[in-house]
């Protein structure tokens, strides 16, 4: 995509310490004055700008904001977050992304926003957010397989989720199917729906809630959820983590298109959480208690219980 002004002026103050006024008009051809008023602009927008008559502009922070050309900056990708849509405020992100894969948005469209006032979980379940402090995104992806493997997409973008947060030093462990926890609690959430059109995928859009920063959660959570920050005390740049998401999950998810889930197995099962101890599965119709054992070929989960292994397509873990 093309690069509007104010990205062009970060791009080059991000190069050197210093940049007079006077170089940034000539190449970016526009008047000093222009470029003075797009400095007050990204000021207002959180970055830290100084200036002075005899050496120019110096970025000093770029602030943790989650704009396109913020997480740009990290980005490695070919096609994932490279059409992205960025929001102050929504109530889901989710919605928007629906919005833009019915609108003919390219695969790889990415939804992020600074606050979501609405987000979803699982069966009409709610995520919570607080303005600034996680990060809420719903990437829209194309894949040409049957509709019943959709669901292996949960799986496979919380394999890349938790490979991302580890490269942070992070000790994320995943929860059949879609929590990411540390420690026992849960900093991250996946919530995968699917758009269908004849019998076929016309897209998956997967939704992605990260705890970032916060340092409390509201009542009824405040037991079972966590967050990078209070987990490692290390600091975070939401856009990093954004990035080093996507630039993790392209892989997977061409490997996904090309090997199919299976390849996934023995790295799923490296990452799981409780691996060979005691759990209990809850289904539609009953529980079950028994050994996690891992999950197979299809993602399917495996559990040895009293009376033999036996697998469930759809259920949850309960602890
Ligand atoms: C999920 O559902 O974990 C999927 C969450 C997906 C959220 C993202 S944000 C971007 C995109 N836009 C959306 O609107 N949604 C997606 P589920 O497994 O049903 O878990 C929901 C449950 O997790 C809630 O009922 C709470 O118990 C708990 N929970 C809610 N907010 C939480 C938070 N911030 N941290 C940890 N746990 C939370």
């Amino acid at each position: 995509m093309a690069h509007s002004v104010r990205e062009q002026i970060l791009i080059a103050l991000r190069k050197r310490t210093w940049y007079s006024g006077q170089e940034l008009a000539e190449t970016l051809n526009i008047s000093r004055t222009a470029i003075w008023k797009h400095m007050q602009i990204l000021k207002e927008e959180g970055y830290q700008i100084i200036s002075n008559k005899k050496q120019g502009y110096q970025l000093v922070d770029e602030g943790d904001l989650l704009t396109p050309i913020a997480i740009e900056q990290w980005l490695t990708t070919a096609c994932l977050g490279r059409h992205l849509l960025h929001f102050e405020e929504l109530d889901t992100t989710q919605r928007i992304a629906h919005e833009q894969a019915q609108q003919h948005a390219p695969e790889g469209t990415l939804v992020v926003c600074d606050h979501q006032t609405n987000g979803r979980g699982q069966l009409g379940r709610t995520w919570h957010e607080a303005k600034n402090e996680g990060i809420a995104m719903s990437l829209l992806v194309r894949p040409d397989v049957p509709m019943h493997q959709a669901g292996q997409l949960t799986l496979v973008a919380g394999i890349a989720l938790a490979q991302s947060l580890r490269t942070f030093d992070v000790p994320v462990t995943i929860k059949w199917p879609n929590d990411i926890l540390i420690n026992g609690r849960k900093v991250a959430g996946i919530l995968t729906e699917m758009q269908t059109e004849a019998d076929r995928i016309s897209s998956v859009i997967i939704g992605i809630g990260i705890n970032v920063h916060h340092e409390q959660f509201p009542e009824g959570i405040k037991d079972r959820a966590t967050s990078l920050v209070r987990e490692s005390g290390r600091t975070f740049r939401r856009a990093e983590v954004v990035a080093t998401f996507l630039n993790r999950f392209e892989r997977l998810y061409t490997q996904w298109l090309e090997l199919g889930f299976g390849s996934f197995v023995s790295e799923w099962e490296t990452l799981a959480d409780r691996l060979h101890e005691q759990v209990t599965l809850r289904t539609r119709q009953a529980t079950a208690s028994g050994t996690l054992l891992g999950i197979d070929e299809t993602g399917t989960i495996r559990i040895k219980t009293e009376t033999g292994e036996t697998r469930f397509h759809s259920a949850e873990l309960i602890y």
